[in-house]
Formats: C-alpha cells, sequence, structure tokens
C-alpha cells in the first residue's frame, strides 16, 4: 500500500498578508521568503523550499494541504491506489507542479471539500540555510515529520477517517470530551510519521476548515519568547498554556491574523504500545478567550 509520509506544506488564504508578514516573523519566528508573484509570499522552517503559502485573498481559511510520499514509485502507486478505491482526483500539469515547487503532483477533495495535494520530491535548498524571521534559540521541529499538524473541519467523522486512511495515515478517536451543549465530542488524531499526529478532525460546530495549525520548537525557550511577544501584543490567547494527554507537548493557542488559531507548542513524546484514549489534558489550557472553536474543558 502506497503512503504518505508526511503533511509537507500547507496553502493559507489571508485577508491582510501584511499583518501575516509581521506575526508569522515576530510572534513565531518563521522565515519569509519572497514569490516572484506578488499575491503570495513563502514561509521556511527548515531548507524546505517552503512549508506555507500565504496568498492574498478575500477570505481567510485553509487553501489546501500537501502530503509526500518517498518518491516517485510510491507516487505512481498512490495514483494506481486512488483509482482502484474510486477516489477522484486529478494528476496535476507540471505547471502546477512548479508552482509548488515538487516534481509530482495529484489534486483531490476530502469528502469536507477540503483541498488536497500529495506529491513526491520538494525542492530543498540546501544552499539557502534556515534563517529565522527573529532570533531563536533552537529550530522548528520539521525534517521528516513535516510542518506541524491542523485541526480540520470535517462533515462525517466515518468519511474523513476513511479517506486519510486511503492516504496511508494511522489513527484513532483520542479524546472523549464533555461539550458545553452536553453532547460528547471524541475527536480523532491521525499520523503518518513519528509525529504524534499530523492530522485531527471530529469536532463539532466549525464552519471555516481550520481551526488550527500547529507549529513545535526544539527549545522551550522559543516558546516562552513567542508566548511574551503574543502577550505583549495583546493577541487573544484562547487556550492557555497546558499540556496534552495525546501528544504530551505543552502548548497554547492563539489568534492568528485570519482569527483561526495557532497552536504553539514544545515537549517530547512517546507513543504508547496500544491504543488509548483520555477525558482531558494533564495540566492548564483552560479557556481564556472564548468563541475561537475550542471552549473545551481539555
Ligand atoms: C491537540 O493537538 C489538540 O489540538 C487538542 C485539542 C487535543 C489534543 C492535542
Ligand atoms: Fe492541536
Amino acid at each position: 500500500m502506497a503512503k504518505v509520509i508526511e503533511l509537507g506544506y500547507i496553502g493559507l488564504n489571508v485577508t491582510d498578508i501584511s499583518a501575516w508578514r509581521e506575526y508569522a516573523t515576530s510572534c513565531v519566528g518563521l522565515e519569509i521568503a519572497e514569490s516572484e508573484r506578488d499575491d503570495r509570499f513563502y514561509l521556511r522552517m527548515d531548507l524546505q523550499h517552503h512549508r506555507i503559502t500565504v496568498f492574498q485573498s478575500d477570505q481567510d481559511d485553509l487553501a489546501y494541504m500537501g502530503w509526500r510520499v518517498r518518491g516517485q514509485e510510491e507516487f505512481k502507486a498512490m495514483i494506481q491506489q486512488l483509482t482502484n478505491a474510486g477516489v477522484e482526483h486529478r494528476v496535476a500539469t507540471d505547471e502546477e507542479a512548479q508552482e509548488r515547487h515538487v516534481l509530482g503532483l495529484i489534486k483531490l477533495e476530502d469528502p469536507s471539500g477540503t483541498a488536497n495535494e500529495i506529491y513526491y520530491s520538494p525542492q530543498v535548498d540546501v544552499m539557502k540555510p534556515f534563517h529565522p524571521g527573529r532570533p531563536l534559540y533552537g529550530k522548528f521541529v520539521a525534517g521528516d515529520q513535516g510542518l506541524g499538524h491542523v485541526l480540520v473541519r470535517s462533515d462525517d467523522t466515518e468519511a474523513t477517517y476513511n479517506f486519510y486512511k486511503l492516504l496511508g495515515l494511522t489513527g484513532s478517536i483520542e479524546y472523549q470530551l464533555a461539550m458545553p451543549d452536553g453532547a460528547v465530542a471524541k475527536p480523532v488524531f491521525m499520523s503518518c510519521n513519528d509525529r504524534q499526529h499530523s492530522l485531527a478532525f471530529g469536532l463539532p460546530g466549525m464552519v471555516e476548515r481550520l481551526n488550527h495549525l500547529h507549529i513545535q520548537y526544539t527549545d522551550f525557550d522559543d516558546l516562552g519568547v513567542s508566548h511574551d511577544t503574543i502577550r505583549s501584543k495583546d493577541i487573544d490567547v484562547a487556550m492557555q498554556l497546558g499540556k496534552h494527554a495525546n501528544d504530551q507537548l505543552y502548548t497554547f493557542y492563539s489568534a492568528s491574523p485570519s482569527g483561526w488559531l495557532m497552536e504553539l507548542g514544545w515537549g517530547n513524546y512517546e507513543k504508547p504500545a496500544a491504543q488509548e484514549h483520555y477525558t482531558g489534558d494533564i495540566f492548564g489550557h483552560a479557556v481564556e478567550a472564548s468563541g475561537y472553536g475550542l471552549d473545551l474543558e481539555l
């Protein structure tokens, strides 16, 4: 079976592209790389040409997720796998692959209509050392763990699980959470490498496609400086610093310039030997600013 191996890139549609330049560098520490097109810029986290493309748009939401397969043979096998499963997809043109700085690209949608891409061979700029947008003590956890994770809207948990299972991700329900309205949320977390999860879904009430993007630092002090910076700018913190039960990361959630949340984190993780679920986090993560789709008792 062909499998994706990382959430390698994402595209973000944003209404305020200059706010994003400031936020991505000073609050997060990402490196800006300019594009030859004036409707976008790139964000780097490591040696890869880019990890995030920020597009000037009339909306603020996830534009697409890009999943990497190991190489050209796995790419061909993935096309066959999608065809055999009857999943609608399109092999992109050379121009479309070039636009993403990859050698081959498939375009498809998940069951909620969220744009997904599967690619092989990203451009890696080995001659251009990663240079953070603000001084960092360490760097980002990226490389073969991909850029981080996203929590996306799912209109049908079972169908969404089956779609991403076909791409090669594995996972399960990892929390049972009592919601303010008395319902029980059962979010699903899926993984394709050593990162505990690259994708989560199954929170009720989402309208936009993206609830949050998680990015991880190698160095605890960088998380602290990001927290100070975000506090000094009076940016809303939806969930305060706390430690998750599943990925064991120390994280907090603050509002990005697009209104959805950025979950910045640091920590180490040991995979449990068999499937587990939790009813809350280890500590913290109290709701501070509500209305960001994470009004949960973690
Ligand atoms: C996560 O990364 C997360 O965003 C939530 C809500 C719960 C556990 C891990
Ligand atoms: Fe998360």
